[in-house]
């Protein structure tokens, strides 16, 4: 019988495998208390990774008369335990663990003082996040003795409790004490150490789960919010950003990104019009998880185009410095590619640098297609491209008029070139003060009456740009005005076939 006996425990122990040493998850000291204590009676120490309440005393609990010092609880206890349940005749606390980890509750231990008619009766119950009550512990007689130095209750074995042996943070777990059968005083009492009652048990890290990745939401052009579920365990997430779906790279700041305790997070400064991958992982004190799937997305194509022109108003350039007497702003519109009218699109303003002679001309309603562009402002004839462009949202397309005078449109038959060399480089005419598409009188006078009073400023007649009209810019003007230099364009095309306009009269730089 005996040998029997040794070899059942020798399989149970085998059978509950590792045997973890059980820690204080949460004690309380009575040491100090007075007047049978404030409730709730705050945990004198816990686990750091457990969260606990202190001990609330139900409302009908008595802490009028003399107490005994030392000791914590009350009187006026129920003479059943239904109508203790009831009434709230009763302690409680509640315990947990802490986000990232779980708790598994072993034992229960409890050191109490009683009147000599106080409860000797006793009933344990547990919930779980508020559910119904069960009882672990039902005894008349457990507060057997009133002896005045107090006395221990053996040891609550919880651990056959399964509800209580993997507590998360999302299970609360209410622990209620109520003793019954006789009204006098009963409290917790001192023994010694901070474990007058305590809980006993094991923490460990929580496993992880993998969270699931959901579908971007308010992609733009710039960015988008990538979205996934929470996993059980997590403290946190990382989240890593690609162009491709390999992740053999990562998007500059998106790599095992910690995006904190969330289930969502916004991604910005990406490239519009442009493909993008993401996934993410859960984390905590022991690592993280496998990655989630893999989401993409295709941000907004970009609502904006640009187009970057280089040209040199004849009137400000200095072909011996290379440079332009001053950085001035003029206009680059996008004009349809089709015939008679060749209308235009959009127009944007353009700084032109005066040592580089480009400027980006940003367009904002125009769709990505075909266009001519041409520039123009202040004096500066209006001058084309000489083939359309290929403008796209999102990009930006180049074109350089100093080159080589084919850069502008000409029609076939007019006696002159559609720009004027400089030293080594094509410019746009300067003259057209009145922006006709043509240098003639009317220019001309409009320079004279400005030189006559010399006018200062920023003027469309001040040609050469230095801030004065005199006789420099009335000769660059003359000289064009003598041949009446027009504009050369694919609508002027279109009209001349039309026979509405004529070739010009005379040829010119020839
Ligand atoms: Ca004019
Ligand atoms: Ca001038």
């Amino acid at each position: 019988m005996k040998r029997q006996l040794r070899l059942y425990i020798f399989i149970f122990i085998l059978a509950t495998g590792v045997c973890y040493s059980q820690i204080t998850l949460a004690g309380w000291s009575a040491a100090g208390q007075t007047n049978f204590g404030v409730s709730p009676f705050t945990a004198t120490i816990s686990d750091a990774n457990v969260s606990v309440s202190g001990i609330n005393r139900g409302a009908v609990i008595s802490t009028s008369g003399s107490a005994i010092p030392d000791a914590w609880g009350g009187a006026g206890w129920a003479s059943t335990s239904a109508n203790a349940i009831s009434t709230g005749a009763y302690i409680y606390f509640t315990i947990s663990a802490k986000l990232g980890y779980t708790s598994a509750l072993k034992t229960l231990n409890l050191y109490y003082r009683k009147a000599s008619d106080g409860p000797p009766g006793c009933l344990m119950q547990y919930s779980v996040n508020g559910s119904s009550y069960i009882t672990f512990v039902t005894n008349s007689n457990l507060f057997n003795t009133s002896a005045s130095g107090g006395s221990a209750i053996t040891a609550i074995n919880l651990s056959g409790i399964i509800a209580l042996q993997n507590v998360s943070v999302n299970d609360v777990v209410t622990i209620r004490i109520i003793p019954y059968g006789n009204a006098g005083y009963w409290c917790v009492y001192k023994s010694s150490g901070n474990t007058d009652i305590s809980i006993l048990g094991t923490v460990n890290i929580a496993s992880l789960s993998i969270p699931t990745s959901l579908t971007a939401t308010e992609v733009t052009e710039t960015g988008f919010r990538a979205n996934w579920t929470s996993a059980s365990g997590a403290t946190g997430y990382r989240l890593d950003v690609s162009r491709n779906p390999s992740f053999s790279t990562f998007e500059a700041g998106y790599y095992d990104l910690n995006v904190g305790l969330v289930t969502s997070f916004v991604v910005s400064s990406l490239n519009s019009g442009s493909s993008y991958y993401y996934r993410v992982r859960s984390v905590n004190a022991g690592g993280n998880s496998s990655n989630s799937e893999t989401q993409s997305l295709t941000t907004l194509a970009s609502s904006k185009g640009y187009v970057r022109v280089t040209f040199i108003p004849e009137g400000y350039y200095n072909y011996e410095l290379g440079n332009l007497l001053v950085s001035d702003t003029f206009t680059v519109t996008l004009a349809n590619v089709n015939g008679p009218d060749y209308a235009d699109l959009e127009t944007a303003s353009i700084k032109i640098d005066s040592s580089t002679f480009s400027g980006t001309a940003e367009f904002s309603s125009a769709q990505s297609g075909n266009y001519y562009i041409y520039v123009k402002g202040k004096s500066a004839m209006s001058t084309w491209s000489a083939t359309p462009i290929a403008f796209t949202k999102g990009g930006t397309v180049n074109y350089d008029f100093t080159t080589t005078s084919s850069k502008a449109y000409s029609i076939p038959g007019f006696p002159y070139l559609p720009m004027i060399l400089q030293g080594s480089k094509w410019c746009v005419y300067s003259g057209d003060v009145d922006q006709d598409e043509l240098i003639g009188n009317v220019d001309l006078t409009l320079i004279d009456n400005d030189a006559f009073i010399t006018k200062e400023g920023r003027t469309a007649t001040d040609l050469d740009g230095d801030g004065l009209v005199g006789n420099v810019d009335l000769t660059i003007c003359d000289n064009h005005a003598y041949w009446v230099v027009e504009s050369q364009s694919p609508r002027k095309m279109s009209a001349m076939a039309n026979k509405k306009i004529y070739l010009p009269r005379k040829s010119y730089l020839k």
